[in-house]
């Protein structure tokens, strides 16, 4: 039975998102608009909740996403032939197209879940060498754009009971990460590319407008499903949300979200789930976030703070080019190192952020070796620093040019990327500040540094500065952190130490 709620809306919308669409601001600076509009369909919780959940999140710095499915079979290659350029990605590699598309492919696609036997699959190890990278939230596909479902769902037949696995795998990861102290966050794709009642157009006739109904209906009852089959998530990561057909349902995916957050108190959920009115996504025409955090930095990272606006956010990443699922070859790729990823979550968390690295295991269940590489390599420099990356927030300096600050209290971090050459690690801060570094030391050998006032002359600068110097026979190969403590200026002197210029 169709809700006639369904039908009414979609009627009653597909007029109005004609006439106004307004430009999405994400993943850029935000222009606030010169003037509000009244709207309906803004934001439903307020910005900057200060709920359990909502800290939590904010103090992750390092999550964990992982792609699983059933592209995970073809690893972006099918019989010796790769897909690199026929599709768009690893797990689009259903959209296979172009000469190198094996024939009759998306019918052999869709018959690979016969093959999903996941036979090393293993929560536990995955949890594991999660809580050993230093991750502190998953996010996990239950289901991504081919519709396949790894949990035992009512509303589809194309689920994991009908595979040779058979098993509930969206419980088994949910317990093992909770298990482990690692939240977790259900990836959840709307788009679905094979069920014959999902459009991307706007439906238009009533036939297509019953259907799509239709499809809003399964979409509702499998967010109620997973909501209730598994209470201790923290939150849902949704995607392909993009279509005029989804956004069109605004009044729908209102009401959707305020029935979740009712089903499960303390709920988070991003801005890529749903749109207002004027097909605004992520942030209102008003300019308002829509959801609990920032939630367009895929693959990207903001190059300003005030990007950010003062919302929470997450950066997702991939370890090869645009590969989230399974990516059997990596030769010819770029693929990045630990280093890149510890600049990275540094970049991330000194903005108030929090970095996601993204994980594609291969169709039984093991992860790629050079993502095993680079979660050894990561969770052993986290070991040494992650004081530096949890529970930090930004810090209002300027900017140094050597690596990224953060702060927690009177203490401030820098992560240092860029070893100056004469190991003198300068310390701008602004002439009227009442916090100054007055200590220093390496935060993993704790040993102190000597830390010099140092102006350097520019009479009409608004900064003044502090040297660290770092001793010469520290030697490192990787980013290194300097912990400072913030304290009121030792003394006010007109004898500065001559510049070291
Ligand atoms: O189309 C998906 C893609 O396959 C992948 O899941 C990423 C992960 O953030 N999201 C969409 C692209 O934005």
């Amino acid at each position: 039975m169709i809700k006639i709620f369904n039908l009414v809306l979609i009627c009653s919308t597909s007029l109005m998102l004609a006439s106004t669409t307004v430009q999405a601001q994400w993943t850029g600076p935000k222009e606030k608009p010169t003037q509000q509009v009244s709207l309906t369909y803004g934001p439903i919780t307020s910005a900057h909740r200060m709920d359990a959940n909502m800290e939590a999140f904010r103090n992750y710095g390092l999550g964990q996403f992982i792609h699983w499915g059933v592209y995970a079979i073809p690893g972006n290659e099918w019989e010796g032939v790769s897909a690199r350029g026929g599709a768009a990605a690893s797990e689009w590699i259903r959209s296979w197209g172009g000469a190198t598309a094996p024939k009759n492919w998306k019918n052999t696609y869709d018959n690979l879940y016969k093959q999903f036997a996941a036979k090393d699959f293993d929560a536990k190890k995955w949890a594991r060498q999660a809580k050993e990278m230093g991750a502190k939230y998953l996010i996990f596909t239950t289901k991504h754009h081919d519709g396949f479902a790894l949990w035992p769902t009512k509303y589809s037949e194309y689920n994991i009971t009908q595979s040779p696995y058979g098993k509930d795998i969206v419980k088994e990861v949910v317990d093992a990460y909770t298990a482990e102290g690692i939240d977790v966050y259900l990836y959840f794709s709307v788009l679905e590319w094979n069920n014959p009642d999902y459009m991307g157009k706007v439906p238009q006739t009533a036939e297509e407008k019953q259907r799509f109904g239709r499809f809003l209906d399964y979409t509702r009852n499998q967010l109620v499903e997973l909501s209730d089959n598994y209470p201790k998530i923290k939150g849902f990561w949704f995607d392909g949300t993009w279509d005029p057909s989804w956004k069109s349902a605004y009044d729908f995916t209102y009401q959707l979200e305020k029935e979740l957050r009712d089903r499960h108190p303390g709920l988070v959920i991003g801005s890529r789930f749903r749109n207002d009115e004027n097909g605004s996504r992520h942030f209102d025409t008003n300019g308002r976030l829509l959801g609990d955090y920032e939630q367009g930095w895929e693959r990207k990272l903001p190059q300003q703070f005030e990007w950010l606006d003062g919302n929470d956010w997450d950066a997702v990443m991939t370890i090869p080019p645009n590969g989230w699922g399974y990516m059997k070859d990596w030769s010819g790729l770029y693929t990045k190192t630990t280093d890149d990823i510890i600049d990275m979550l540094m970049h991330a968390v000194s903005m108030n952020g929090n970095f996601v690295l993204n994980f594609g295991p291969d169709g039984n269940g093991k992860m790629h070796v050079g993502e095993d590489k680079v979660s050894k390599e990561l969770g052993d420099w986290m070991k040494l620093n992650s004081e530096a990356v949890y529970g930090v927030r930004h810090a209002d300096l300027p900017l140094s040019k050597l690596g990224y600050y953060t702060q927690k209290g009177d203490d401030l971090y820098l992560t240092v990327m860029n070893r100056p050459v004469n190991d003198i690690v300068r310390i701008a801060v602004p002439k009227n500040t009442k916090a100054v570094p007055v200590r220093a030391s390496l935060l993993t050998t704790k040993q102190s540094l000597q830390v010099k006032h140092a102006d350097i002359g520019l009479d009409l600068d608004k900064n003044t500065y502090y040297d660290i110097l770092l001793p010469k026979k520290f030697k490192s190969n990787q980013a290194f952190v300097i912990k400072m403590k913030l304290g009121a200026p030792l003394s006010t002197t007109d004898k500065l130490m001559d510049a070291k210029m």
